[in-house]
């Protein structure tokens, strides 16, 4: 049973299968050596194996799992053969071997998905005692990698070794590892299948993918048990999608939480916080929300206001919400201690603050100053957190919360102690296991709280660590980086990286945080970042200014036409974050999401798609007129020209600095909103619907999600789920509309705008009505209105089209 493997290292393995049971949903064996494997069938494509190395399986308990997420009992048969077991269920063989409990796993063909090398081993930890729980796999032939959350690395994580433990990693760089999140969530694509890997493990784990050895992949955790979930695809997006059946999916946010924000370390006093606001307005450039970094408050206080910075925080915040503006505020995890301080009071005669082993409070500086820091891995003390949030919401009017420093982040030690103790919601540890949790525990804390005193309103909050699940409490943003192109080109591989990862509500600082961009990099950057879900300039403040017109013409008209641009899709990015929060979508897709039989696609990772109908490649290079990129199959057209461009090919876009390449799957239809200052600026804002030509007989789709943007109407059925079909016939077009959902419209009529039409239809009928079009001053972009509820377009095309 001992294998000692490496020259120091004695290494623990399964022996032999002497017990087989089986419940409802498991299939549990027990080894002459008291290792147990349970194999919980979650649904015909979602197997989870936990292991136990003394016959005991650990508690039921995770962070990551959202509750009431149980499927319905799954059936799966299980046959016991010479040299193994075998369990199937209607999408997957699984087999176990009796010695060692080695898996593998095929999908019904028997095509192997996913198979295990040395499968299960462990050491035991010589300093802390438990297991250091090991697993090992094959890697497949041409197998590629993907996943992990806020990764600093290529696309592909094949070769790589990576660490999860949450990391403040101001100025970081590609490479850099771990850094904020903690994902233990990865996928693998080969053969044109994808499976994916969760490992619900909180300790500091370790993924290694052929980095090691180049035929084998493994991931570790320094405590606690070998526990992970197999999820089948087959497609890479299906595998994303049954993650978040585990781990969840936000709520809607508020609509505004999607417009622009503004943000730096710091804006204050009041006065400059209005000119800031005065700024926006006086050049018509939209902007949703306003950011309050630390200095805001007293001393660093947390829940305390600066009387001299604001002395009214609540007119101040009530004026700018008068003029459109949200104000989001920042809350760390370090409670100052100060005897006359409330929240110190408060924590200290409660016993919430965490304490060191042998029992004194743990104390560790921040900016406050020395600090004490909540136990979040405790109800009560998250209850109380929660309802410390009041002053803040309920009664200064405050509409969004900004945690940091939550890995937590200790100044000159880095992070507490390992024996800093936590309650973990009954199964007291060290600092060792709840560490990769503390930041999600306190993002969970903060948006119950924000959530509580924001209803009937929607809460908004964003944080800077998290485990895999945090995405069900806050929208992510990542983290300190620099004003460089590498950052630039980062960015986007890491917030795509994210979506894919289950958390899709993200974003980077946009022109980055740390130096100041110049005007074309921070105009780049504001192009890339009006594409992600999350789209907020930050900066250090310490130098020069980074607001959208910092950098004088032609950057302010730059910065205000893709602010705009990023309005206008304000129909498209709600759709798509319908998506995400009922099915688990990612909103943004790397190419491999797009077309998982194209191997073009598998390498590729500036290009990504936003929702079902754009696609985009950020330019993250100076001084170009711009670039090649790859097209995945279809057709689509260029969002500037409306030329049709083939694709499955690698093709020139234009991009001076006015523009980025961004294109448009033919066939689509894409809601558009006028220009507005803010989200409500407009009391019912006119959709427009883009129509796209293309000539395939078959249905393209597309959808379009509305509700009030606000407010839990539609829980009530108060939403329209429109589902719009564009198919084409020789010498026709049509383009259907079903509603579904009890909502009303917020407007009478779709402004319908038709791209690609070679020529002006020579008739139109809505409904069997004959229309006309609109006088339009380009001939080949003809514009009409139709009834909102319209049922069919009926364009009868001249036969050149
Ligand atoms: O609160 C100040 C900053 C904040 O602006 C930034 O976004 C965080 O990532 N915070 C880090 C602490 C100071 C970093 C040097």
């Amino acid at each position: 049973m001992i294998n000692d493997l490496g020259a120091r290292r004695e290494e623990f393995f399964a022996g032999t299968v002497t017990q087989i049971d089986t419940s409802e949903r498991s299939l549990i064996l027990l080894c002459d050596n008291r290792v147990g494997l349970k194999v919980e069938v979650l649904s015909p494509r979602i197997l989870r194996f936990k292991f136990t190395t003394d016959g005991t399986f650990s508690r039921e308990f995770s962070y990551a799992i959202a509750p009431g997420q149980a499927q319905a009992p799954t059936r799966f048969k299980v046959k016991t053969l010479s040299d193994h077991i075998r369990l199937t269920t209607k999408e997957l063989i699984c087999t176990i071997s009796k010695v060692g409990l080695v898996t593998r796993i095929l999908d019904k063909s028997g095509n192997v998905l996913n198979e295990d090398e040395k499968g299960f081993h462990w050491e035991e930890h010589k300093e802390y005692g438990g297991d250091i729980v090991k697993m090992s796999k094959t890697v497949q032939a041409q197998e590629y990698f993907y996943g992990l959350g806020d990764k600093a690395a290529n696309m592909n994580l094949r070769g790589k070794r990576f660490e999860n433990w949450g990391s403040d990693t101001y100025g970081y760089t590609k490479g850099t590892d771990p850094l904020y999140k903690n994902i233990n969530f990865y996928m693998g694509l080969h053969r044109r299948q994808a499976y994916g890997i969760f490992f619900d493990n909180t300790f500091r784990t370790f993924f290694d993918f052929g980095s090691e050895r180049q035929e084998v992949s493994s991931f570790w955790a320094q405590g606690g048990t070998m526990d992970y979930y197999f999820i089948y695809g087959p497609s890479l997006t299906q595998v994303t999608q049954q993650y978040t059946t585990l781990t969840g999916t936000p709520e809607l946010p508020p609509l505004w939480a999607l417009g622009y924000h503004q943000c730096k370390w710091s804006y204050y006093p009041e006065t400059v916080v209005k000119d800031l606001a005065k700024g926006f307005r006086d050049r018509k450039i939209p902007c949703d929300a306003l950011y309050l970094d630390i200095d805001y408050m007293e001393g660093f206080r947390c829940f305390t206001w600066s009387k001299s910075y604001f002395p009214e925080p609540k007119r101040m915040v009530q004026e700018l919400k008068e003029d459109g503006f949200k104000t989001v505020v920042i809350i760390d995890p370090g409670i100052k201690i100060d005897h006359d301080y409330w929240v110190y009071q408060e924590g200290v005669e409660n016993d919430y603050f965490c304490r060191r082993a042998d029992g004194p409070l743990y104390k560790g500086t921040v900016w406050p100053g020395l600090c004490h820091f909540p136990d979040f891995t405790r109800e009560d003390v998250r209850t109380w957190w929660s309802g410390l949030f009041k002053g803040l919401i309920a009664e200064t009017g405050v509409k969004g919360v900004w945690n940091d420093m939550n890995e937590p982040a200790v100044f000159e030690i880095g992070t507490f102690p390992n024996d800093v103790r936590h309650h973990f919601d009954g199964e007291p540890g060290s600092h060792r296991k709840a560490h990769n949790i503390y930041g999600m525990q306190m993002a969970r804390a903060t948006y119950e709280g924000v959530k509580n005193f924001a209803y009937p309103d929607r809460p908004f909050t964003i944080t800077r660590s998290g485990y895999a699940g945090v995405q069900r409490f806050a929208s992510g943003w990542t983290g300190d980086n620099i004003a460089s192109w590498d950052h630039l080109w980062l960015a986007n591989i890491q917030c795509q990286r994210l979506s894919i990862s289950g958390m899709s509500f993200v974003g980077s600082d946009i022109g980055g945080f740390i130096e100041t961009p110049d005007g074309e990099l921070y105009i780049r950057w504001l192009q890339l970042g009006i594409f992600h879900p999350f789209c907020r300039t930050h900066s250090s403040g310490d130098h020069g200014d980074q607001e959208p017109w910092s950098f004088g013409e032609p950057y302010t008209s730059l910065a205000r036409k893709f602010i705009e641009l990023r309005y206008q899709l304000l129909p498209y990015l709600y759709t798509t974050f319908w998506q995400y929060a009922t099915q688990g979508t990612p909103m943004l897709r790397p190419l491999a999401f797009i077309d998982q039989t194209d191997p073009e696609c598998f390498h590729r990772m500036a290009e990504f798609a936003l929702g079902d109908n754009v696609l985009v490649c950020p330019i993250t290079q100076p001084d170009v007129e711009g670039r090649i990129l790859y097209l995945p199959q279809g057709q689509w057209y260029n969002f500037w020209t409306d030329a049709l461009v083939d694709g499955k090919r690698e093709v020139w876009a234009d991009a001076p600095l006015d523009k980025i390449p961004m294109f448009i799957k033919a066939g689509a239809v894409l809601p558009f909103y006028p220009v507005q200052q803010y989200v409500g600026e407009l009391e019912k804002p006119e959709v427009t619907l883009h129509v796209y030509y293309h000539s395939n007989p078959d249905a393209c789709v597309s959808e379009l999600y509305e509700d009030g943007g606000e407010g839990y109407g539609y829980a009530e059925g108060n939403y329209l789920h429109k589902t719009f079909q564009t198919t084409a016939a020789p010498d026709a077009f049509t383009l259907t509309q079903e509603r579904e959902g009890n909502g009303q419209d917020a407007y009478s009529q779709y402004k319908i705008v038709l791209h690609g039409f070679m020529a002006a239809p020579v008739s139109v009928t809505v409904d069997g009505q004959e229309v006309t079009l609109e006088a339009s001053s380009e001939e080949t972009v003809p514009t009409l209105r139709v009834p909102a509820a319209f049922k069919t377009l009926q364009l009868q095309l001249s036969t050149k089209a």
